[in-house]
């Protein structure tokens, strides 16, 4: 059993969607640590959720990248839902003439073993980022963690739809808001969604070999 680590219930459903019932909600909240990029997030969480869980962890860290806003709120996605909120996004988006935007996604693996060389980036710890964390604990600050990434292109339109959740009524791609799409039309597409699919690909190995 692979624990999905995240608080938010929106994750999870689009998770298990894709992966199937092998996944579990986690309900840990992890320590986010300050950085323009959401890897070293993610990849400091999974290593945190893992002594929590004493298992194989997967944390989701997502966030939305606004071009005419220089890639804000990105990291600092979730702060800005619960004080601003998403309409006011919107709005300051709107005053802008350029409206596309980004969704990203990282999803940080960690079951306590290392990793072969693969294409996709392995979090040993030893990024700039981390060290600007300062002092760790040192019980796992050398536990390698294994990034799979996933981004979506969209614009930021006026709210639509019921579906999804934080941000996905004003996230549109392909003339639909993330919010008027069922959960499987949004993982074929979204940056969840491809993100789930490398792991997905990747994943079988690893549990086989367990
Ligand atoms: P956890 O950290 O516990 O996983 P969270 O909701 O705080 O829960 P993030 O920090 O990754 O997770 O989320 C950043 C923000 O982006 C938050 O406001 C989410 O609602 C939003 N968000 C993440 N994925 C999204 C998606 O697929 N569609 C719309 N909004 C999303």
């Amino acid at each position: 059993m692979l624990a999905y680590v995240t608080t938010n219930p929106g994750k999870v459903r689009e998770a298990v969607d894709y992966l199937g019932d092998d996944v579990a909600q986690l309900d840990f909240d992890y320590a986010e640590i300050q950085s323009a990029d959401l890897g070293p997030i993610a990849a400091r969480g999974a290593r945190e959720a893992y002594r929590h869980a004493d298992g194989p962890v997967l944390v989701d860290d997502a966030g939305l990248f606004v071009d005419a806003l220089e890639g804000f709120p990105g990291p600092y996605s979730s702060y800005v839902e619960e004080t601003v909120g998403i309409e006011r996004v919107q709005t300051l988006v709107a005053a802008e003439d350029e409206h596309r935007a980004a969704f990203r996604c990282v999803l940080a693996y960690c079951d306590g073993e290392g990793f072969d060389a693969s294409p996709d980036p392995i979090d040993r710890a030893d990024r700039t980022e981390a060290a600007a964390t300062g002092p760790d604990d040192g019980s796992s600050a050398e536990l390698p963690v294994k990034l799979f990434e996933g981004v979506v292109r969209g614009r930021i339109v006026e709210p639509r739809g019921d579906g999804g959740f934080g941000y996905d009524p004003i996230f549109e791609h392909n003339g639909k808001t993330m919010a008027e799409m069922t959960t499987e039309e949004k993982n074929a597409v979204s940056h969840r969604g491809r993100a789930l699919a490398k792991f997905a690909e990747w994943y079988p190995e690893r549990s086989d070999a367990e």
